[in-house]
This record gives structure tokens, sequence and C-alpha cells, in this order.
């Protein structure tokens, strides 16, 4: 395929309500977009980099500049035919996989609607519809907590992941636990603890949590093997596992029981399908992370959950839990038993809205192959 031109642009949407993690509050998004044109069909992707260097190195800027500065014209002087030969062509430079992942999804979109597929067949996946949990944000009062969760729960999603921290977590548990004995719960620690606490961290044992998240170092494996050792409850590595050789490692080290994927965290559909396929032919099941998408990055995540490994609900989730007004056409929704059902229309299914890619914009760049 032909580039005809990449727009890279950057939206600003405000969430419905702020999420907090263990590093901090966010209540805007600073939102990249690229669009590629290509032989008159038009491929979304979308960088899932926070706005500050806080869940990785990347960031909005850092991507800003990565894409603009040296993968935007990398794309453009090429004609290619597969999203996976944006590796091999993004190979020199380092890191910045966020920003890979921008360009190199917006690809296997273009390809799958160039072979009028859905990107969920073009890459394999078999699930027709994804079972769905949230991801709960450190709230100001367990109270504030427990009414999320009864909402969420009344919506039918299937999973709640707590966010926690060192003084957000074993009393949070057990008021949760106390009210709902049986729901399946999980938590993300986003690497608030460390090794001297691990004597807090079997304390967890107690709750039946389906895993914990990330709790030491975000760049540890071994360990996170030391913890395992001590922990009944499943450790699921998010941080830490950039590409299959990582997946590989913690899955031999046993460091995790568990792989949540990011297609931004890993670099793109291509590592993100070989961190699936190593996974599965060691029996380790994987979920479908979130990083506070739009609908753009949503769709993206719903084609990669239809993979077969995809055994846990994700944290992809309605759009309306995010948006007031989401991006794409239609917006995600979740039915009443949790599930999100998969289109099968070309690319991702959904149509992005120009009219409100418009209106969040605050800056764009177009490159063009120059070859006309
Ligand atoms: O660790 O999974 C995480 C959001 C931003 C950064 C990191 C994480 C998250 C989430 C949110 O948990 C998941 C979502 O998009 O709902
Ligand atoms: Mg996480």
């Amino acid at each position: 395929m032909r580039i005809d031109a990449i727009i890279l642009r950057e939206l600003h949407m405000t969430l419905v309500r702020p999420f907090e993690t263990s590093f901090g509050i966010t209540r805007k998004r600073r939102i990249l977009l690229a669009e590629i044109k290509s032989e008159g069909l038009t491929g979304w992707g979308e960088c899932t980099a926070g706005e500050r260097p806080f869940f990785s190195e990347e960031s909005t800027d850092s991507a800003w500049a990565a894409i603009t500065q040296e993968l935007g014209p990398m794309l453009a002087a090429e004609t290619l035919e597969h999203g996976g030969d944006c590796p091999r062509i993004f190979r020199q430079v380092r890191h910045n996989r966020m920003a890979k992942a921008t360009l190199e999804d917006a690809i296997w979109d273009l390809e799958a609607q160039r072979e009028g597929v859905s990107l969920s067949r073009l890459i394999g996946g078999v699930h027709d519809v994804i079972p769905c949990g949230v991801s709960l944000g450190i709230q100001a009062s367990i109270p504030e907590l427990l009414a999320q969760i009864e909402k969420e729960l009344a919506a039918g999603y299937q999973r709640i992941k707590l966010k926690c921290k060192p003084g957000w977590d074993v009393e949070v548990f057990e008021r949760v636990r106390s009210r709902w004995p049986a729901i399946t719960l999980s938590c993300d620690a986003n690497s608030s603890y460390r090794l001297k606490d691990a004597d807090h961290l079997t304390a967890f044992d107690a709750f039946d949590l389906l895993m914990i998240e990330q709790p030491l170092w975000h760049d540890d494996f071994y360990y996170h093997s030391m913890l395992q050792k001590r922990l009944q409850t499943p450790i699921c590595l998010d941080e830490s596992i950039h590409n299959r050789r990582d997946a590989l490692a913690a899955i031999e080290m046993e460091s995790c029981r568990i792989i949540n994927i990011k297609l931004g965290r890993v670099g793109g559909f291509s590592e993100a399908i070989a961190v699936h396929n190593a996974a599965q032919e060691r029996g380790i099941p994987v979920w479908c992370g979130g990083m506070l998408e739009s609908g753009v990055g949503r769709g993206h995540n719903i084609a990669l959950s239809t993979l077969e490994n995809f055994r846990l609900p994700g944290d992809v989730s309605a759009s309306k839990r995010y948006w007031k007004e989401d991006i794409i056409e239609p917006e995600v929704e979740v039915r009443a038993d949790g599930m999100i059902v998969v289109s099968d229309g070309p690319g991702t299914g959904y149509q992005v809205r120009e009219d409100l890619v418009r209106k969040f914009t605050v800056r764009e760049e177009t490159f063009r192959s120059g070859k006309g």
C-alpha cells in the first residue's frame, strides 16, 4: 500500500470522572491520533502515552516528537503490504513503543479495510464477544468506592479491579469483600510496593483476588519471582512486559502467572500477537489492559481481545464510562451480561467522527511521501 498522507493530531478530551492511581490523578487526556490515508482508505491509530512519563518513560510530548521527527517520515517513505512490516521499518528507533504503536495500529486497520475484513479476522481472532471488567481508581473514601462498585456490577461488568497503594489496600479489600463475598475481584498496584512489603502483601491472600497486578518495580522480573513464591494470589505483570522476550523471561522465572497485554506498551499489534502466542504456548492466560483510550484505541483493544488466549475479562469497557461524547460511531457499549459484541465490519467496525476530532484537536501535522 502506498502511504498518501499521515496526519498526526493532538486532541484534548475531558474524562467524565477523574482517574486516580498510585502515580497521580488524570482529569483531562491529551490524546494523539494518527490518521493514515492510503489509496482511498483511511486507517486510525491512537497513542496510549500518558500526559506525563509516569506509567512508562513515554509521554504525549515525547511521542509527538518521536512520530514527527522520526517515525512519521520513515513510514511515509515506504510502500508496505502489512501492519506486520512496521517493526522492520521502525527498527532503528529504540524504545518509543507507544509512538510506534500509534502508526503500526493504523496500518493494521488499513490492511483489514483493504482486505475487506474485520481487524479481528485479520489477526486471527476467534471470539465474537469479549468479557469486560472495570478498573476503578483510588477514591476519596471507601463509601464512594462501594457506590462505584455497586453501579458497575449493576451494569453487568464481570470483574472489578481496584487500584491500590500503601494505605489504600487491605482495609479497602475487607470492606469490599464483606459486602460482596463472591464477585471476581483483582487489584493493581502500579509498582507502589517494595520487597520489604512482602509480609503486608501476603495479607492480600485472604481476599481471594483473581490477581495482583504489578506490585513491585516497573522494570523487574527477579523480585516479582521472589514475591510470587510467597503469595498464593497470582501476580499479573503489566509495566514489566514490553515484548515477547520479556514475556518468556517472566514466565520462565515464574515472576507472574497472568499477563496483561497493552498494544501501546508492547509497540503495536505485531508484538502484542507475539506476546499472546508465547503466553498461550506456555499455558499463561492473558487479558487486555486499558490506558483511558478514546474510541480509536478502544476499537483496537476490542479486536486484540478476540485472540484465543484472552481468557480473562479485560479493562476494555463502555465509551460512556470515560467520555460524554466518544469520537467513534457507534460508541462502544457493553451488554447487560458484561460482554462487548465484536463488530464484523471492515477494520475496527467503528467510524471515526471527524466532526468531534476537529472539535477536540489542538494541533496537527501532516506528512506526505513526496512521491505524489
Ligand atoms: O495500570 O492498567 C493500568 C490507566 C492508566 C495507566 C495505567 C493503567 C490504567 C488503568 C485504566 O488501569 C484502565 C482503563 O482504561 O479503564
Ligand atoms: Mg496495570
